[in-house]
C-alpha cells in the first residue's frame, strides 16, 4: 500500500514529465501540465491559506442571490429574468488573527476587480478568509461571459454548482459542464436552489434524482444540499459546508491535487502499452539489417574486394616474373582508382550511395525502430523514428568517413617481397649473362674460332645459366602465386574487417545510441508520470 503523494512531490514529477517530453510529446498533452504547473506556483505562493469558493451554474439558478445570502448584504444585483452577473465579483472575509493576509496579489491573479472587503464584526468567524465568487453564467449567451465562468472556474478551490428545480436535470449541463469535473468531487459542491418553491416531498424527490443523475456524472457522493436564497437561514446548510473547507484551509491543496488527477488521465496513453519488454531477438536482427544497409551504401564488398586486388597487383609487380611483370603496372591500382587514401580529399569516384541504398537504409531505420518500440505507447516509435529520420542525411554522410579512415593497407609491402625480388634479380642477371656469353660464343663461331665455352661436366655454363635464370624466375613467379593469393584474401579480410567496425561504430552513434536514448527517455518520462501519481 503505497502512501500518498505530497502536491510538491507530484508537481516534481509533472515538471520532469514537461522535461522529457518536449520535442518527443505533442503539445496537446503538454501545455495542459505546464498551464498547471504555472497555476499551481502561482496559487501556492498567494494567499494558499485563503479558500476561493465560485457559486457556477446555469442563468437564474440564484448564484447572485445566494452569493447575497452568504455575504449578508445586496453586494450582486439579481435578476428576476435578464441575466445581470457580466463580470464575476468578490466577497472577501477579513482573515482571522494568525495567517491569511492580504489577499490582493490572490485577486490580481484571479483577475477580479469587483471586490468587496466584508465587516469582520458582521461576519461568521468559522468564514475567515474565504473569498467567494459569484461567477457569470455557464450558458450566457454572451461568449465573454461565459469564457469568464470557465476561466475561473479552473483556477477556484472550490467549486458549488448551482441548480435550480426547473433545470436540475439538464442533459447539456451535466454533458458540458459536470462529467468534465468527475475527477474534481472533492472540491466541489451541488446546491438545489430554490428550495423554498418545492414542498417536502417534491424536494426530497428531487435530491434523490438529482443525487443518481450525479453519480451518473461520475460524481457519485460528492456533497447535495438544498438552498433558498430567499428564506432566512436558507443557506446556512452551505455555509457550514463551505466553513469545514475554510476552517482546515486544504482546498487550495486539493484543488491542485485533482488538476493533476485530471492531466494524468490525459497523459494515460502516452504510457499504457503493453507491459512486456521490448523482444531482444528482433531488435537484434534489426541491427543486422541496418549494418548490412549501410554497409551496402558504403560499398563495402567492392572496397574490401579493390584492397585485396590491389594487394595481389602489387605483389605481382614485385615478385612476379620480371619479363611479364611490367604489363600489370599498366593497369591502375584498383583501390587507388577509389581515391579512398588517407589525405586524399578531393573528389571520389567511388559512387555515391544509390536512392534504393538510402532507401534500404531508411527502411532498416524504420524496422529498427519500430521492432524497439514494441511495448511502448506508438507515440514514442514515432518520436524516435522522427528523431532518426532528421539524422539520416547526416548518417550517409558520415559512411564517406568512416570509409575513409578504415584499414586497407594499400601502402603495406611485406618483407618476403623483398626477397623474392632480390632473388628474380639474380635469376635475371644470371639469365642476362647467360645469354651475353652465348651471344661471344656465336660471334666466335661465327669468326670460325674457338668460342669460350666452359662446361659443368656435360653441360655448357653459358647455356645452364641463361635457361636456368629464365626456369628460376619462372618457377618462383608460380612458387609465390599460393602466397600472394592468401596475402591478398588476409588484406581483403582485414579490410572488411575495419570497414565492418567503422561502419558498427557509426551505426551504434548516429542510430543505436541516439534510439536507445529515445527509449530511455520514454521509460523515464512514463516513471515521471508515475511518480505524479497520488
Ligand atoms: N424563490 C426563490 N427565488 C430565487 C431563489 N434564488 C434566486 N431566486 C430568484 O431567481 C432569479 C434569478 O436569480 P439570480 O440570483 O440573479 O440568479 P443567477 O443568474 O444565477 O445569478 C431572481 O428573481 C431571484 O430572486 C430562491 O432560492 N428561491
Ligand atoms: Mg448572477
Amino acid at each position: 500500500m503505497k502512501t500518498p503523494r505530497e502536491l510538491g512531490d507530484r508537481l516534481d514529477g509533472l515538471r520532469e514529465v514537461v522535461r522529457l517530453g518536449g520535442g518527443r510529446v505533442g503539445p496537446e498533452l503538454l501545455v495542459p501540465v505546464e498551464a498547471l504547473l504555472s497555476q499551481a506556483s502561482a496559487r501556492r505562493t498567494l494567499s494558499p491559506d485563503r479558500t476561493v469558493v465560485a457559486l457556477a451554474g446555469g442563468t437564474g439558478s440564484g448564484k447572485s442571490s445566494l452569493f447575497n445570502a452568504i455575504a449578508g448584504g445586496e453586494l450582486a444585483p439579481v435578476a428576476v429574468r435578464r441575466p445581470t452577473t457580466s463580470r464575476a465579483r468578490a466577497a472577501i472575509w477579513p482573515a482571522g488573527t494568525e495567517g491569511a493576509g492580504d489577499p490582493t496579489g490572490l485577486l490580481q491573479w484571479l483577475d477580479i476587480r469587483d471586490r468587496h472587503v466584508l465587516d469582520p464584526r458582521a461576519t461568521r468567524t468559522d468564514l475567515a478568509g474565504l473569498v467567494l465568487v459569484d461567477l457569470p453564467d455557464f450558458d450566457s449567451t454572451a461568449a465573454a461571459h461565459r469564457a469568464e465562468a470557465e476561466r475561473l472556474a479552473e483556477i477556484v478551490d472550490v467549486l458549488v454548482w448551482v441548480l435550480d428545480p426547473q433545470k436540475y436535470a439538464d442533459a447539456a449541463v451535466h454533458q458540458r459542464y459536470l462529467r468534465p469535473l468527475a475527477a474534481h468531487r472533492e472540491v466541489m459542491l451541488v446546491a438545489l436552489n430554490q428550495a423554498d418553491r418545492l414542498d417536502r416531498d417534491a424536494l426530497e424527490a428531487c435530491l434523490r434524482d438529482l443525487g443518481s443523475l450525479l453519480s451518473a456524472d461520475g460524481l457519485p457522493g460528492v456533497p447535495l444540499l438544498a438552498t433558498s436564497a430567499t428564506q432566512p437561514g436558507g443557506a446556512d446548510r452551505l455555509v457550514d459546508a463551505l466553513s469545514d473547507r475554510v476552517t482546515t484551509q486544504r482546498a487550495a491543496v486539493d484543488r491542485l491535487h485533482a488538476d493533476i488527477d485530471t492531466v494524468l488521465v490525459a497523459l494515460g496513453p502516452a504510457c499504457s502499452g503493453p507491459p512486456s519488454p521490448r523482444p531482444k531477438r528482433r531488435a537484434g536482427d534489426g541491427q543486422e539489417a541496418l549494418i548490412r544497409g549501410l554497409g551496402t551504401a558504403a560499398g563495402v564488398e567492392p572496397i574490401a574486394a579493390a584492397a585485396g586486388a590491389s594487394y595481389r597487383m602489387r605483389a605481382i609487380a614485385t615478385v612476379g616474373w620480371p619479363l611479364v611483370r611490367w604489363v600489370g603496372r599498366l593497369r591502375p591500382d584498383p583501390l587507388r582508382r577509389l581515391h579512398l587514401g588517407a589525405g586524399q580529399g578531393g573528389p571520389t569516384s567511388r559512387p555515391a550511395a544509390t536512392g534504393a541504398q538510402r532507401a534500404q537504409v531508411s527502411n532498416a531505420v524504420r524496422d529498427l525502430v519500430s521492432q524497439s518500440a514494441t511495448g511502448l505507447a506508438p507515440m514514442w516509435g514515432a518520436a524516435a523514428a522522427a528523431t532518426l529520420e532528421s539524422r539520416q542525411p547526416a548518417l550517409i554522410d558520415e559512411l564517406d568517413r568512416s570509409v575513409r579512415s578504415a584499414q586497407l593497407s594499400q601502402d603495406d609491402r611485406p618483407a618476403w617481397w623483398g626477397g623474392v625480388q632480390g632473388a628474380q634479380f639474380l635469376f635475371l642477371v644470371a639469365a642476362t649473362a647467360g645469354l651475353a656469353w652465348l651471344a661471344v660464343i656465336a660471334g666466335f663461331a661465327y669468326l670460325q674460332l674457338p668460342g669460350p665455352s666452359v662446361h659443368l661436366g656435360r653441360a655448357p655454363v653459358p647455356t645452364l645459366l641463361f635457361l636456368g635464370g629464365l626456369a628460376a624466375g619462372l618457377l618462383t613467379s608460380v612458387v609465390s602465386r599460393p602466397f600472394v593469393n592468401l596475402g591478398a584474401a588476409r588484406r581483403r579480410a582485414r579490410a572488411q574487417r575495419s570497414l565492418d567496425a567503422g561502419i558498427r561504430a557509426l551505426a551504434q552513434r548516429e542510430v543505436l545510441g541516439p534510439l536507445a536514448d529515445e527509449l530511455a527517455a520514454a521509460s523515464a518520462f512514463c516513471a515521471a508520470v508515475d511518480s505524479a501519481r497520488r
